[in-house]
């Protein structure tokens, strides 16, 4: 398999996730500086032009949760999603759609300090913590005992956040992320 991938954008998760499940797989750094991503060797792989991308044989792949589903069916010994017919198999699902149409939106408003229209598809950031929140519960993980890659997929975001120097001001997602970062795997970004 062949990660595309720079160290200062969301391919930092797609590793997370390889990390995770114990994957070989080979780095292609893409300069985007060098708008090495809007190359057509590239874009023959992700016609958006944005990383991360995944090649596995034949197989291309683009879209972070899209990437990490794939990874987790492929790797079922990781047990990083529940498997189909599982109890929380649905919530998981949702939490891995929520995690790039709500929560990283949202998070983007608040960031960039614009109001949030719920009309098109996402609620304002301190109701999608609520949210979060909430499905987390006592915890440890989204799923309870269960790592998976809906924690990868939310707690990446909340990671980045951390990194930029912003603080949920939720006592309980703030362990969260502080559990989620001492994993060995643990994204790193940068
Ligand atoms: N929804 C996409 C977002 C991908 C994305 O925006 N990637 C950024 C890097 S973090 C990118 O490649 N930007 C370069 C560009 O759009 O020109 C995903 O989750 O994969």
């Amino acid at each position: 398999m062949k990660l595309y991938y720079n160290p200062k954008s969301r391919a930092a998760i797609a590793k997370w996730m390889l990390d995770e499940c114990g994957a070989d797989y080979e780095i292609v750094l893409i300069d985007l500086e060098k708008r090495e991503h809007k190359t057509p060797a590239f874009l023959s792989i992700n016609p958006a032009g944005k990383l991360p991308a995944l090649l596995d044989g034949h197989q291309r792949l683009y879209e972070t949760p899209a990437i990490c589903l794939y990874l987790a069916e492929k790797f079922p010994q990781a047990k990083l999603a529940p498997e189909p017919g599982a109890p929380g198999r649905g919530r998981f699902l949702s939490l891995m759609m929520y995690s790039t149409a709500q929560l990283e939106p949202s998070m983007g408003d608040s960031m960039m300090k614009v109001e949030t229209h719920p009309q098109r598809g996402w609620d304002d950031f301190e109701t999608v913590k609520n949210v979060i929140e909430q499905e987390l519960g006592h915890g440890p993980y989204l799923l309870g005992e269960q790592f998976t890659a809906a924690d990868i997929m939310v707690g990446s975001m909340f990671m980045w956040l951390r990194l930029w120097g912003v603080h949920t001001g939720r006592a309980r997602l703030e362990a969260y992320i502080d559990r989620l970062a001492a994993r060995p795997a643990a994204m790193k970004m940068g």
